[in-house]
């Protein structure tokens, strides 16, 4: 890519904004420049993206398709910029204009393609694919509309349409002459070749458009340009059917509509999930468009036969939610392709793995038999007869598992079984922690995997440190080069070579001075949104995740109103003043989830403005979480909250991302908290609370009584005495659906059992946070050790032990 200077840069701003809009600078808006910059940015990238996927078409390169509902990718101008080698100069130029750089970046709408987790994994992945220069791609779906816009009204949850293709997104590119046909409905008929086999007609389908756009994946400077392919649902003109169509015009219409629904909008719950047939249709849409679209790429661009597909293609499937691509292949490769069910099976069951999410029952994914078979019929009997096959081969060859077999099989009490259907359909099934790996071979999954122990293997999460330390953090990457020096850019590990300096005071301020820094800003942005003053010497502890009751923000909430009944009590009590910051989104549908949004406000509206407490304790909640503002709030985090109930989050990535950017973690032993705490150690973390294993027992064999500690902890009492009288608020304002949860439901989520020690564990914070030193020194610690966590470490390790992917370095 070529180097733009800061003035080279300026001028072809001004001269773009010329040519494309007859404005002058002078006349320009912030949008107006950012439109500039972006075309200028997409025209650099074009290059090397068509080099990129010429070189592997000629040297026939091994591809890894990534399938996921969701991309989180969040805005992309900034790592573009960076990618391309071009953000210093950007930022120069546009300051010699007059602007200020964050202000033209943010003109550009996050792409809020995905509810959380999974989705901002799958945008990580892509990074470190591209700056590692694996052949990978994306495919996914262009939602028109994203994960809503939350709004805080009365303390409640209000939900917006979030229309984030209103102005034109710059970095797409449509590819309608690459559009691919998709069928629903329609009747299956069988006809009886003239070798005995049979063939199936699938006909009188309603048809659909799938039309790609392409977006760029930038690595990072390093002239790979990889694609995200986002298909979108457009109604069908067969070709003969163009004109004199008038008189079904509103007809028309109407079925046009009901097209583009598929791709109208990403479904905002991550859990609880409603079998809704729309969604269904959203996944085969994906799936139908993608493996119809990676079979025509094989057979145009490697003169194989598709027997030998899985040497040159691999296909992940980010959970559940695309593994109805399994039947669709086998559907392309029998109906189209001609190959017998065997042949295509073993095509099939070689190109496909699947990794897990979740162990939680409620987010299992499961379709109604019916629901499948009148969408999907061609599909459904594809899956009917893998189900078949399945159980036969377990009656027949697995006898000790004859028992199991209405645990195991693929379609049982009249559903479809997806993660059954992934298992049995794929060559590799991994977890996403170790613990999370470890609860699904053990419990969740232990049928299977005493049936194909090879198949289970585990891949732990991470994140890509360029966004979430190059980018968003600027001052401490800086200062991170100018004592270790650059290499750690592309080689993350050697951030370890920072324990060196851990006894480096005149170091180390340098350190504290970069958080405070960004804590200074985070400060004056909250100040701005939410007209509250918070000291930025306080310790910022932060819970930045989706709403859910296992992820218990009512625990850190309790913990809070615990501070303020103490500060109540005795206002003159020596305490280090804290900022609480919460960022949520709860899934619209969910109750209580959206009961705590609203008792987290609740107790910020009077905590904020208690005289008695002033300076101590402030509690911010930062309306509508996403990508952009994490990036805001994770380097002024001095605290990492990642407190979920022990066994039920997977692996967590905020996590990594906090510990990355210098928090220290106060968590439980859960997800990758596990595997942070095996490098960092006890000394270097607050770890609290019952253990996975504990949690488990009580499940299994009851023995934890809520009431009981009601009853004998005055602290819980209070607070739960405190929501149920409506003591927080007004009369109206009352939390006794809270109350009733914990109480007559027996605190499915271990909140009181875990609230003294995790009251212990926040003293034992407040004690190491008055010894500035011994806080810096841990908090350089965190940072050295978090290299582990770099996608390009989990990318290299899919890379190796799943895909069999070469690193595609050619040099021109
Ligand atoms: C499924 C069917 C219908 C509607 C919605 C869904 C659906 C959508 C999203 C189900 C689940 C999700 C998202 C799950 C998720 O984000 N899980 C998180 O994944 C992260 C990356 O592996 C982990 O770090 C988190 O621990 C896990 O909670």
């Amino acid at each position: 890519m070529q180097p733009y200077t800061a003035d080279g840069l300026k001028d072809e701003i001004a001269r773009r904004l010329q040519v494309d809009k007859g404005q002058k600078l002078e006349e320009a808006s912030p949008k107006d420049v950012y439109y500039a910059l972006a075309s200028i940015v997409h025209g650099e990238i074009m290059p090397s993206w068509n080099k990129t996927q010429q070189k592997y078409k000629d040297k026939k390169a091994k591809q890894v398709y990534y399938l996921s509902m969701e991309f989180l990718i969040g805005s992309l101008i900034k790592s573009n910029l960076l990618n391309c080698g071009m953000l210093n100069q950007t930022i120069e130029a546009l300051r010699k204009m007059g602007f200020h750089p964050e202000e033209i970046f943010a003109q550009e709408q996050d792409a809020a393609l995905g509810n959380g987790g999974l989705g901002r994994l799958a945008a990580c992945f892509l990074d470190s694919l591209s700056s590692l220069d694996y052949p990978g791609h994306g495919h996914g779906i262009r939602y028109r509309y994203g994960l809503f816009e939350q709004r805080i009204i009365h303390g409640n949850q209000v939900e917006l349409p979030d229309y984030w293709l209103k102005d034109a997104y710059p970095w797409e590119n449509r590819k309608e002459e690459e559009a691919i046909l998709i069928h629903f409905r329609g009747e299956v008929h069988m006809f009886k070749k003239n070798d005995g086999s049979l063939e199936f007609k699938h006909e009188n389908t309603d048809k659909v458009m799938a039309v790609p756009y392409d977006i760029p994946v930038v690595g990072y400077q390093n002239s790979t340009v990889n694609t995200l392919r986002l298909w979108s649902a457009e109604p069908y003109f067969p070709p003969e059917e163009n004109e004199g169509q008038e008189d079904d015009f509103y007809h028309d219409l109407e079925h046009q509509h009901s097209i583009e629904q598929i791709t109208g909008f990403l479904y905002p719950d991550d859990s609880n999930i409603e079998g809704k047939e729309l969604r269904l249709k959203q996944q085969y849409f994906l799936v139908s468009s993608s493996i119809q679209n990676i079979i025509r790429q094989f057979k145009e661009n490697y003169q194989l036969p598709l027997s030998r597909l899985p040497e040159k293609v691999v296909i992940q499937i980010n959970d559940t939610h695309p593994s109805l691509g399994i039947p669709e292949m086998m559907r392309v490769l029998m109906d189209e392709e001609n190959l017998s069910w065997d042949a295509a099976w073993k095509v099939t069951t070689g190109a496909f793995a699947y990794t897990n999410h979740t162990t939680l029952s409620e987010a299992l994914e499961t379709w109604p038999v019916e629901m499948t078979e009148g969408l999907l019929p061609r599909i459904y009997m594809i899956i009917h007869e893998i189900n078949e096959r399945f159980c036969r081969d377990l009656w027949f060859n697995h006898k000790e598992k004859r028992e199991e077999i209405p645990q195991l099989a693929v379609i049982a009490d009249g559903r479809v079984h997806m993660a059954r259907l992934a298992i049995v359909g794929s060559f590799s099934v991994n977890g996403v922690a170790r613990i999370h790996t470890e609860i699904l071979k053990n419990q969740e999954m232990s049928g299977f995997y005493s049936l194909y122990p090879k198949k289970f293997n585990n891949k732990t999460n991470g994140i890509t440190h360029r966004r979430w330390l190059l980018q968003a953090n600027p001052g401490l990457a800086g200062l991170i080069t100018d004592v270790i020096g650059p290499n750690w850019i592309r080689r993350p590990k050697q951030l370890i070579s920072l324990m060196k300096y851990t006894k480096d005071r005149p170091l180390l301020e340098k350190f504290a001075s970069a958080k405070q820094q960004n804590k200074q800003a985070l400060a004056n942005f909250i100040h701005q949104r939410t007209g509250i003053a918070v000291d930025p010497h306080s310790i910022f502890d932060v819970q930045i995740k989706r709403l859910h009751e296992y992820k218990r923000q009512l625990l850190n909430i309790f913990h809070v109103i615990y501070l303020y009944n103490e500060l109540k009590d005795n206002p003159q009590l020596d305490v280090v003043p804290r900022t609480f910051i919460f960022g949520a989104k709860a899934a619209p549908s969910y109750y209580l989830a959206k009961e705590i949004i609203k008792l987290i406000n609740t107790v910020a509206s009077i905590v904020n403005y208690d005289k008695d407490v002033k300076d101590k304790l402030k509690v911010i909640f930062l309306e509508n979480y996403n990508v952009s503002l994490a990036e805001k709030i994770i380097p002024a985090a001095d605290i990492s909250e990642q407190i979920s109930t022990a066994s039920k989050e997977a692996s967590g990535t905020g996590n990594m991302k906090m510990m990355m950017n210098g928090a220290l973690t106060i968590g439980t032993m859960d997800g990758a908290n596990i595997e942070i705490h095996d490098l960092v150690g006890d000394d270097n973390m607050f770890i609290f609370g019952l253990s996975a294993e504990q949690v488990m027992d009580y499940y299994r064999h009851g023995g934890y009584s809520a009431t009981d500690i009601y009853n004998t902890d005055d602290r819980v009492k209070r607070i739960l005495d405190q929501l149920k009288l409506g003591e927080f608020g007004s009369q109206e304002i009352e939390f006794k659906d809270i109350y009733y949860n914990i109480l007559s439901h027996n605190d499915p989520y271990f909140v009181l059992k875990d609230f003294e020690p995790y009251m212990e564990a926040h003293e034992i914070v407040e004690r190491t946070y008055r010894d500035t030193y011994s806080w810096l020194q841990k908090s350089v610690t965190n940072i050295a050790y978090s290299g582990k966590f770099s996608s390009d470490h989990t990318i290299q390790q899919y890379a190796t032990g799943i895909w069999n992917l070469k690193q595609f370095k050619e040099k021109e």
